[in-house]
């Protein structure tokens, strides 16, 4: 039976444009797609944008807008970058369709008649700049709300509560009995310190007279819904959750997020759960930040880079190559142009590019279009040993979140090959007529070598894997199956012109 599988990545804010932090996770998610569909899987992969909530209606308000119009813009320009940068989403989720909202209330209102909800008093310390409760630990020295420099007012609250508390030891367990439920290690150990606190109830509500722009309490219309309860339930309502639920995807869920959002999904979003008698998904797979400057990237910041810029600017995705070798997934990593202009060289404009068209141009005046599996030599068979090798480090590198890894191994085949070529010299064969038989299994070789190189870089790169395998004469998709990298063939249709596939790129100087 076909393994299917379901990813998610987080639904991003709109009130802020697409940033490459915001990529990087998009990125992630798009590469394991497409190397999972090569290995015969059925992937349905989901992002989208959350779009209730304070900050989003005060962004509106700022810019004097309809809500509605703000945010229908921002959104668009999600779903414009991701596409343009070829991100093969499956599901594009918006927080404010009306499934989702008709969905949000029916999940409200099971939990209420469950006695999950409870309406309370809350006391505490209120900024009207900010639109909050404040905890004191947020209080600056002098006791002040440190982003307005004025004392936070007490005021009691009327509010609903979900009794997340109740769920502290179930999650715990759950925890425990899924070792790797939170991927990588380190954010699992920080989940399970957080839990040994004390943990306290969850307020899902925020009065309208406060807060307007959110999905309304079926049970009291003077409330709407607190934005995390409501955006956190798209990845179960995506599955067609409650009346088409379908299980067998929901099993298989992966959500991939940054670090800031872990307490969120590993927490609030697995007491949601149990408490709806939903299993929590099967992975939450947390990555670091990207830093510019020592700090988080961030549209607050306003210290972003736009990721359509970088692929304008250094070549079609090369931002994919770059954010994966750069990261070791889970960690922080700084970004920076140098780093990147580097990288865009080394690997891919001097590695692969320069690969592929050193030996095209060689096939172009030498290789007859064949050769014979028998006149392969022990070095050429060792040579091609590489190929398995590679595509198990690979591999292994994809199910260990070791994306680097992968590119390492992919790397040290790009240089193989290029060792290959010195050694064998296919140059100083083409001047002796009598070697012509070698030069032909010489090339066949590299031709063969390359196959599995432009094959196993499809999920990262897949125009320039594309490019590769027709300017080779292979035409068979990479996105349909891994089996073609180690597919034996001893006959390579070399196109006239050899692909540019990545320019050399410079820092621009300013
Ligand atoms: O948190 N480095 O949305 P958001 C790496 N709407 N990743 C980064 C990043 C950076 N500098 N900046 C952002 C929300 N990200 C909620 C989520 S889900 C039901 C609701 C990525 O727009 C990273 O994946 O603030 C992070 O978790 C996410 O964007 C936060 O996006």
């Amino acid at each position: 039976m076909t393994k299917r599988s379901y990813l998610t990545t987080p639904l991003y804010y709109v009130n802020a444009r697409p940033h490459l932090g915001h990529s990087y996770t998009t990125i992630v998610a798009d590469v394991m797609k497409r190397h999972r569909l090569q290995r015969g899987e059925e992937v349905v992969f989901l992002t989208g944008t959350d779009e209730h909530g304070e900050k989003i209606e005060q962004m509106a308000k700022t810019q004097d807008r309809p809500v509605m119009d703000f945010v229908n813009e921002v959104s668009a320009d999600f779903r414009a970058t991701w596409e343009k940068m070829g991100i093969s989403f499956d599901i594009f989720y918006r927080t404010t369709q009306l499934d989702h909202v008709a969905k949000v209330k029916h999940a409200l209102q099971t939990l209420k008649d469950k006695g999950e909800i409870v309406f309370r008093e809350y006391e505490g310390l209120y900024c009207v700049g900010c639109e909050r409760f404040l905890t004191e630990s947020e209080l600056n020295a002098k006791g002040l709300c440190p982003d307005h420099e004025k004392k936070p007012e007490p005021r009691k609250e009327a509010n609903y509560f979900f009794l997340m508390s109740k769920y502290q030891g179930a999650i715990l367990a759950h925890i425990e009995a899924h070792p790797d439920f939170i991927q990588p290690e380190q954010f699992k150990n920080e989940t399970v310190s957080f839990l040994k606190q004390p943990l306290g109830d969850l307020c899902i509500s925020r009065p309208k007279a406060r807060l307007t722009w959110g999905i309304e309490l079926p049970f009291d219309s003077n409330y709407v819904t607190y934005v995390w309860f409501d955006a956190l339930l798209n990845y179960l309502c995506a599955t067609g959750w409650p009346e088409n639920f379908d299980q067998g995807m929901w099993s298989e869920c992966t959500h991939l997020i940054g670090k800031d959002i872990l307490k969120t999904h590993a927490i609030y979003w697995s007491a949601m759960l149990l408490a709806l008698g939903v299993k929590p998904p099967k992975h939450l797979q947390v990555g670091g930040f990207w830093l510019i400057d020592g700090t988080k990237m961030s549209k607050s910041l306003g210290n972003v880079v736009r990721p359509l810029e970088m692929e304008e600017k250094f070549g079609k995705d090369t931002l994919r190559f770059f954010l994966l070798r750069e990261m070791s997934f889970g960690l922080d990593a700084t970004f920076g142009i140098e780093s990147y202009v580097n990288c865009v060289n080394a690997y891919l404009a001097n590695g692969m590019g320069n690969l592929v068209s050193r030996v095209l141009t060689l096939c172009q005046k030498n290789f007859k279009g064949s050769f014979p599996e028998t006149s392969l030599t022990d070095a050429d068979r060792k040579a091609l040993e590489k190929r398995a090798q590679t595509v198990v480090a690979w591999d292994k590198g994809f199910s260990e979140l070791k994306f680097q890894n992968s590119l390492k191994a992919w790397s040290e085949l790009v240089t193989h090959v290029d060792l290959y070529v010195n050694e064998m010299k296919p140059w100083a064969l083409a001047k002796d007529p009598a070697l012509s038989d070698r030069l032909q299994t010489v090339l066949g070789v590299c031709l063969q070598l390359i196959q599995t190189m432009a094959v196993l870089i499809y999920p990262v790169l897949p125009h320039a894997s594309r490019e590769t395998l027709q300017a080779i004469g292979v035409e068979k998709d990479p996105a349909a199956s891994v089996d073609l990298a180690l597919e034996n063939r001893f006959e390579f249709k070399v196109s006239l012109t050899v692909p540019k596939l990545f320019m050399r790129v410079q820092a621009p100087l300013d």
